[in-house]
């Protein structure tokens, strides 16, 4: 048996039994078997939920780049570390070794060393999903610098908030993006944040587009020839193992994005570990996740994870509708993916498309499908699972956050039975608990609650940058002595982990509370339905009723919308029951969704109970322009 890599379903029980009878010394194995540090912990856990303050591995000395890089290349210094996929297909894919990463990643480490960035200085990186993104990252922590990405997405007002709170003096990025038929110009994005940013020095930037940019005298350097002059090997600084490897903003349900701050050691174990096993990976497999390096799952499962392990990790520019809606499944075929990691939004909008884009393609390469972000719906599941598994991979429902560093409750492909829907059980040294509307844990099965987990794991955020009261407000104030994750859950009777969604995306209608998710799945069961969003808004008798926004499918298109209607909510009564029927049903073309694919509810609840004064904060809207639309056409 293997503690590192778990094949069988009774060896998950056993090591997880492992995991949480005796946490310390169940670390303390994986830690020091599966990496490579300069200097032993002297205590493997010490902990208090209440202040709160969480330390692993504390005294022991490491760099991450020594175990993502160096150590590799005795052994794999010719294995394709990175893959890179550019936006346009006609471009050809790069394949970069971990002998040609860890001389670039040493190239930038010293230009950052250049301009005076030291030990605990945060660099802002703003840049499109291209090797230097990577690269920028691991230069980072080889100098002990903490990296802050800021997705390329974001606006520039967005941008100069994130520079500003963790003090940047420095910001990576290119004069463009390549998304599609589009090129964007990011460097005009940061030069007007940078108006707002006085403490910024310097700006490094990358030729991607080749467009025509403003650079500003003494501040704004192109990187390539500086790359270029750089020495090609760098020493890796010491770090200790609370040490801050970086910042990522997530943004809060009110005010100003969070900070959250993940530290070395910790973090390295826990991605590295869960990447091994929720994605089974294997010696010469190629593993591709869709999610930009912007988000905690590019983070931990683009970079991290699967460097540590010495994996072939795939990085897309692109988009899954350029040139057409085939193009996961053809870059799937061109680089003979194994395993296959992405969003239920991408899953339900390929899906909408012609079965032809996916069929067209050789996808017996995969092995493993994985799913991340929001809830995966019954119908998304089973298209996935049919037309891209073919039925022969299975689908890991991760459920995990920003704030947990790495995947928390999932099955282990090919050891853990699946149901449509669920993230199924917890992973080794995760322990979950459900709380009630009274603080309480409610124990057994076929129960539900808010999803809490009772002991702290490597990967736990350790604070929000400059903002430690908050962090404790957030999470360890509702309930005592538990990290409270914001979600609410539902345990069935194995012992199955179903995430119903945020708990404030709960809507109590005459007393029954319901999830938004169940709602949600029998809508989109409905055949002429794409996708669907359900809220809340305040009625004199039920206290809520609810209201749904639908788009059709292009098939539903023709049909009348008063039969639509009913058919929805007959599909509901039947699903769900009579209590979750819809009290309005408006057809839209689109729904109001962040930059990684999550529905934002709030607008919705907003517009439906006709309180639309004030929106709040729309800059993380992917497509501000559809809410004006749906405003225009409210019921
Ligand atoms: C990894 C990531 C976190 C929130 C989380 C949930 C939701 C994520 C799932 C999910 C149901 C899943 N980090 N969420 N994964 N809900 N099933 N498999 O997404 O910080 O951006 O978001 O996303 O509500 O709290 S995140």
């Amino acid at each position: 048996m293997s503690n590192y890599h778990i094949k069988h379903l009774e060896e998950y029980y056993q090591v997880y039994r492992k995991s949480v009878r005796n946490p310390e010394a169940f670390w303390e194995e994986i830690a020091e078997e599966h990496f490579v540090w300069r200097k032993r912990w002297d205590t493997v856990l010490s902990w208090d939920f209440k202040k709160p303050e969480i330390k692993w591995f504390e005294g022991a000395k490491l760099n991450i780049t020594e175990n993502c890089l160096d150590r590799h290349l005795p052994t794999r210094g010719e294995k394709t570390a990175i893959i890179f996929e550019p936006n346009n297909p006609e471009e050809e894919a790069l394949h970069i070794t971990y002998r040609q990463l860890h001389e670039r990643v040493c190239r930038m480490a010293n230009v950052l060393l250049d301009h005076g960035v030291k030990k605990g200085d945060r660099v802002c990186i703003y840049l499109p999903m291209i090797p230097e993104l990577s690269v920028a990252l691991l230069a980072c922590a080889r100098i002990g610098a903490i990296h802050s990405v800021v997705f390329a997405g974001f606006s520039s007002h967005a941008l100069s908030t994130r520079i500003n709170d963790s003090d940047c003096k420095i910001v990576l990025t290119s004069d463009g993006s390549f998304r599609g038929n589009k090129a964007i110009d990011l460097k005009g994005i940061v030069d007007k944040a940078l108006e707002a940013c006085p403490g910024v020095a310097n700006v490094l930037v990358v030729n991607r587009t080749g467009s025509d940019i403003h650079m500003e005298p003494t501040r704004d350097k192109w990187l390539q020839p500086l790359l270029d002059e750089a020495y090609a090997d760098c020493v890796a600084e010491i770090m200790d193992a609370e040490d801050p490897l970086f910042i990522l903003y997530t943004s809060g349900s009110t005010g100003t994005p969070k900070g959250m701050v993940h530290t070395t050691a910790g973090y390295m174990v826990y991605t590295a570990y869960t990447f091994k096993n929720v994605f089974q990976y294997t010696e010469n497999d190629v593993y591709w996740c869709t999610a930009d390096i912007g988000w905690i799952t590019g983070h931990s499962y683009i970079v991290y994870g699967p460097l540590a392990n010495g994996a072939t990790t795939l990085m897309f520019e692109g988009v899954p509708s350029y040139p057409d809606f085939g193009r996961f499944w053809e870059v799937v075929e061109k680089h003979k993916v194994n395993q296959f990691y992405t969003a239920p939004t991408a899953i339900r909008a390929l899906a909408k498309e012609n079965l032809e884009y996916v069929e067209k393609y050789d996808l017996s390469s995969l092995k493993v499908l994985g799913s991340v972000g929001e809830p995966i719906n019954e119908e998304a599941w089973h298209w996935y699972n049919n037309n891209v598994g073919k039925k022969n991979s299975p689908i890991v429902d991760t459920w995990w956050q920003t704030e947990t560093g790495g995947i928390m409750i999932t099955p282990i492909p090919y050891v853990t039975p699946t149901t449509p829907t669920y993230a199924t059980l917890p992973f080794i040294g995760i322990q979950p608990a459900l709380m009630d509307e009274n603080a309480k844990e409610v124990k057994g099965n076929q129960v539900e609650g808010r999803l809490c987990v009772k002991f702290p794991w490597p990967s736990i955020a350790r604070t929000i940058w400059g903002n430690h009261d908050r962090y404790r407000d957030t999470y360890f104030s509702a309930y005592e002595n538990m990290y409270f994750t914001g979600d609410g859950a539902l345990r069935d009777a194995v012992g199955y982990y179903r995430i119903t969604g945020r708990v404030d995306d709960v809507i109590i209608v005459s007393g029954h509370n319901l999830g938004t998710a169940p709602i949600e799945d029998a809508i989109n069961e409905h055949p002429a339905v794409a996708e669907s969003a359900i809220v809340g808004f305040p009625h004199d008798v039920k206290g809520n009723a609810l209201y749904g926004y639908v788009i059709l499918k292009e098939t539903g298109e023709s049909r009348d919308r008063d039969n639509l209607r009913k058919e929805i909510n007959q599909q509901i009564t039947e699903h769900v029951g009579p209590i979750a029927k819809l009290d309005k049903i408006q057809f839209v073309n689109g729904l109001p969704k962040t930059r990684s694919g999550k529905i934002m509810r709030r607008i919705l609840r907003k517009i439906a109970s006709n309180d639309t004064s004030n929106l709040g904060d729309t800059s993380t809207l992917l497509n501000p322009e559809i809410v004006q639309e749906i405003m225009d056409n409210s019921l």
